[in-house]
């Protein structure tokens, strides 16, 4: 095994420093994701040392090769937001800051600063184990029309983050390692070799638990079995080829096509395609709606291989939903492959809507949790709708959940599919008691299947593009989850 290249001295001095101030320090330290760590690392402390501070900043600078370009720095919040500012003011290179929390996304931006369209951001950040913070951060950076081909960090754990942002487009350059800064610690003395030791012995069996995003080793995350897996298991044919689409199209994303028109529905459809496994609509909006866009939509759908999920949210007794599901003026059941319920007028519902839907092979999706903020569909409700689901297993394709991992039996039956709105690149709301999770969130924490993306699509510069951004988060959420 050839030995690492030697540090410089100025690197040393700030390894000992970093340890002088107890930024690194060794022990016995319980991590976020519940593993016990003989070393615990806190960078937030050098806010406290600004000669340190700027050292820091000035070798982090310098880590980045010069054939990496870039126009603006971005700091992942919060620990890094000091080292990109002293950067930003050392280069006289112009800084973006990321809100971690969108509280209103309407109005505030989750990207603060000036930039133009196509530039490169360079990214920094204090300490990456998995990556997944960067991506968190390139995300929105991304979804705003900014390039991310960069990110500089100042301490790689090798837990995978480099490989992971290489996935994702993002070379990662870090200022030290940090088996090479124990190794300084142990050559000057800070610690034992026995200590170093544990360090490695840690790494090295740790280094396959964070990959490839944060909360891999969460309690809260599900495993859940492959979607490939999934179709042979479910009894219905709509629900076992929506298993099929996912797998097949990488997609786990739904398009909530919201928009003004019909014309403008077909049009979206038609872009986004490509990147989606199901197409949500809510026909009753469309002020030109006629009898013939059923048909139009659906060859879009054959078109791009996607699934055509009309919202209707029907709430009525069985004979009621019947007539509403199949006639009036939009004719629910003759074009589209899923619709939804609610269970508050109780099981009969479901009887009503499987009357029509199963002979066409249809699905349905009942409505155990909502996304807008005081619903009342949770506890002994939500049960109702998983009961209800296992009672009807030839119609009910599965659930609109929230978060199916807090529930009492975890997202439950792999047969049936979750699908979560209130969906977008950084956590928020909006205006009217929406609620926003991320695509990571949703996927790989509360256990959901699809992610059910609006505005923050269909509001894009380019929803194109956008599209294929949450396709790739939800994907990439799916995947840790398979683990
Ligand atoms: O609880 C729910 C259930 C649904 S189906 N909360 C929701 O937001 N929805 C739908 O998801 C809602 O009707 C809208 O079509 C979409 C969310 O849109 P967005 O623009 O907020 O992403």
């Amino acid at each position: 095994m050839s030995s690492p290249p030697p540090l410089s001295m100025d690197m040393e001095s700030l390894i000992l420093q970093l340890h002088d101030i107890a930024a690194v320090k060794f022990g016995n330290f319980k991590l976020k994701s519940g593993i016990s760590s003989p070393i615990y690392i806190d960078l937030r402390l050098i806010v406290s040392y600004p000669s340190l501070l700027s050292q820091i900043s000035r070798t982090i600078a310098a880590t980045v090769p010069s054939s990496a370009h870039y126009d603006v720095i971005c700091g992942v919040p919060y620990t890094a937001l000091p080292i990109a500012t002293c950067i930003s003011v050392a280069s006289n290179i112009p800084m973006l800051m990321r809100r971690k929390e969108v509280k209103d996304y309407g109005t505030a931006k989750a990207i603060e600063g000036a930039f133009q369209q196509n530039q490169v951001c360079l990214i920094v950040e204090d300490l990456v184990t998995s990556g997944a913070s960067v991506l968190e951060t390139a995300a929105p950076l991304r979804a705003v029309g900014l390039k991310v081909t960069d990110a500089v960090v100042m301490i790689d754990r090798e837990q995978g983050g480099r490989e992971n942002l290489a996935q994702n487009g993002i070379t990662l350059h870090s200022m030290v390692k940090l088996t090479e800064m124990v190794r300084i610690l142990k050559e000057k003395g800070r610690v034992s070799e026995e200590t170093e030791n544990t360090v490695k012995k840690f790494l090295e069996e740790n280094r396959q638990v964070s990959v490839p995003l944060a909360a891999v080793a969460d309690k809260k995350l599900t495993v859940r079995v492959p979607f490939e897996e999934r179709a042979k298991m479910a009894k219905n044919p709509t629900g076992r080829k929506l298993f099929e689409i996912m797998k097949k199209k990488e997609s786990n994303l739904c398009l909530a096509a919201d928009v003004a028109t019909a014309a403008e529905l077909l049009d979206i459809a038609d872009k986004v395609g490509p990147e989606i496994c199901m197409l949500k609509t809510h026909v009753d909006i469309l002020p030109d709606f006629t009898p013939d866009f059923g048909s139009k939509l659906r060859s879009i759908a054959d078109k791009h291989n996607f699934l055509i999920f009309e919202d209707r949210k029907f709430a009525d007794i069985g004979n009621t939903v019947t007539m509403q599901y199949e006639s009036g003026i939009f004719r629910i059941l003759d074009w589209a492959d899923i619709v939804n319920a609610h269970i508050i007028s109780g099981p009969a519902i479901v009887d009503g809507l499987k009357l029509k839907g199963l002979p066409k092979g249809r699905g349905l999706l009942l409505l155990a949790e909502m996304s807008s903020a005081g619903n009342l569909a949770k506890g002994d409700y939500t049960a109702a709708a998983v009961k209800i689901a296992e009672d009807h297993p030839e119609f009910v394709i599965g659930f609109i959940s929230v978060n199916p991992a807090s529930w009492p039996g975890g997202p439950g039956n792999p047969a049936l599919i979750h699908a979560t709105p209130g969906v977008q690149l950084v956590k928020g709301g909006d205006a009217l008691g929406q609620q926003y999770n991320t695509p990571h969130s949703v996927i790989s924490e509360r256990g959901s299947d699809v992610i059910i993306v609006g505005r923050g699509i269909i509001k894009a510069a380019n929803p194109a593009e956008a599209a294929k951004e949450y396709r790739l988060q939800g994907w990439d959420a799916y995947l840790v989850k398979c683990k």
